[in-house]
């Protein structure tokens, strides 16, 4: 008997230990601006909305810079030849001449143009770490250039 009664003594307990954190979690709830649109006795003024002030996108507008593929006197070239840009730069090729060509990094699948870069068009391409990224045309093996990107 007495063991019944303190095995029950113990059940209650813990049934209170469950009441009063559900009790704590509904006061919590309550507190954090919930649902509850009828409580009148709860804080005016505290509105607790977590407004994220600066939203987390790293530069919204990348630099761009401008390598123009260009021929001259029949013979075609990276115009600059070298260029310093900063990490998050990107560059714009555009392939001024009338002949096709690529833009194909030294290193094997770091950046490259995906086919044939025609008249008129373009291949663009985000530098997000620092290094010298040498490159050149596939069309023509002595179309060589550099692009030194920095932090
Ligand atoms: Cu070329």
């Amino acid at each position: 008997m007495n063991m019944y009664l303190a095995s029950f003594a113990r059940r209650t307990r813990s049934l209170w230990g469950y009441l009063s954190l559900a009790l704590v979690a509904a006061f919590l709830l309550a507190a954090c601006g919930g649902g509850g649109t009828t409580t009148t006795s709860t804080p005016t003024a505290t509105s607790p909305t977590p407004t994220p002030t600066t939203v987390p996108s790293p530069t919204p507008t990348p630099t761009v810079a401008m390598v123009k593929i260009i021929e001259q006197n029949g013979r075609y070239s990276f115009q600059p030849a070298t260029l310093n840009i900063k990490v998050g730069t990107q560059v714009i090729w555009t392939n001024t001449s009338d002949a096709p060509h690529t833009v194909t990094s030294d290193t094997a699948a770091v950046f490259g143009s995906p086919a044939n870069i025609t008249q008129n068009q373009t291949f663009k391409f985000t530098f997000t770490t620092a290094g010298t990224f040498p490159y050149h045309c596939n069309v023509h093996p002595y179309m060589k250039a550099t692009i030194t990107v920095t932090s």
